[in-house]
């Protein structure tokens, strides 16, 4: 696929997203869209956020836990772009009307300090990480029904990446990252629970496989960067009126309401 084509179709996503429109997958058009071609796809519609005036800052990972592969039926960790305008404040509120078929999911996030590249220990990421965080992420796919059936398609669309919100960093050191109890309420009502070990086996882990994605691609995790570690557990549909709370047990609580 040469860039011109990705253009093209990442245009196609980006339109989709503005006009709040779902729309068909990319490989009903182009069957043989490879993992290569999806990704080159996501980084021309970040080209065009970024042309609109927005700025990175990170990276999400998406399947990395087997809930979440299962609840998709899709087999492999893919990454995913943050952005400044896809943050929401703590507490803050989202409109869910700005979204197609919105979903929240209960996340861990961090914060990385100093550049990461290619392959890393688990111990380099935990020392170059400032920060960890109790973090929601809010979904939401541009094709049909929120399926989409393969890999490259949910790679194009910057894997459904919507909205995100995190909750108070602190240091890492002391935690036991993969023995936190998180526990996502929809109105007061617990929805879902998992213990942090269900992404990737230890969160971190995530940022290890985040930057061996990366390094495939000729890229480096920057100074800097938020990274979602991926679900822990499936996604929980959103409505307007909603009140969304994830709180994770030793480590702090975060809230969003939907309008
Ligand atoms: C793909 C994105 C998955 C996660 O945390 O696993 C994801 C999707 O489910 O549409 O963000
Ligand atoms: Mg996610």
């Amino acid at each position: 696929m040469n860039s011109a084509e990705a253009q093209q179709l990442a245009a196609g996503l980006h339109e989709a997203r503005l006009a709040v429109r779902e729309r068909e997958r990319l490989t009903k058009a182009v069957a043989d869209l490879s993992v290569s071609d999806a990704y080159a796809i996501q980084e021309a519609g970040i080209l065009l956020r970024l042309a609109a005036g927005e700025r990175r800052v990170g990276l999400k990972m998406g399947l990395t836990s087997e809930a979440k592969r299962r609840q998709m039926g899709l087999e492999s960790p893919v990454f995913g772009v943050l952005t400044d305008r896809m943050r929401i404040a703590a507490g803050g509120t989202l409109e869910v009307a700005t979204g197609i078929h919105p979903k929240i999911e209960p996340e861990i996030a961090f914060l990385v300090g100093q550049e990461l590249a290619g392959a890393i220990t688990l111990e380099e990421a935990a020392r170059a990480c400032t920060g960890v965080a109790p973090a929601m992420e809010i979904l939401d796919s541009r094709y049909v029904g929120f399926k989409y059936f393969s890999l490259p398609d949910v790679i194009a669309d910057n894997a459904s990446s919507f909205m995100f919100v995190l909750g108070e960093l602190r240091p890492l050191q002391g935690l036991a990252l993969d023995r936190f109890d998180l526990q996502l309420s929809v109105n007061g009502e617990l929805k879902q629970r998992a213990t942090s070990d269900a992404i990737s086996g230890h969160p971190l882990r995530s940022l290890v496989q985040l930057c061996g994605l990366l390094a495939r691609r000729g890229q480096v995790l920057p100074a800097g960067s938020v990274v979602l570690a991926g679900a822990a557990t499936v996604a929980e549909p959103l409505k307007a009126g909603d009140r969304v709370a994830l709180r994770v047990e030793g480590l702090g609580s975060v809230e969003i309401a939907a309008a």
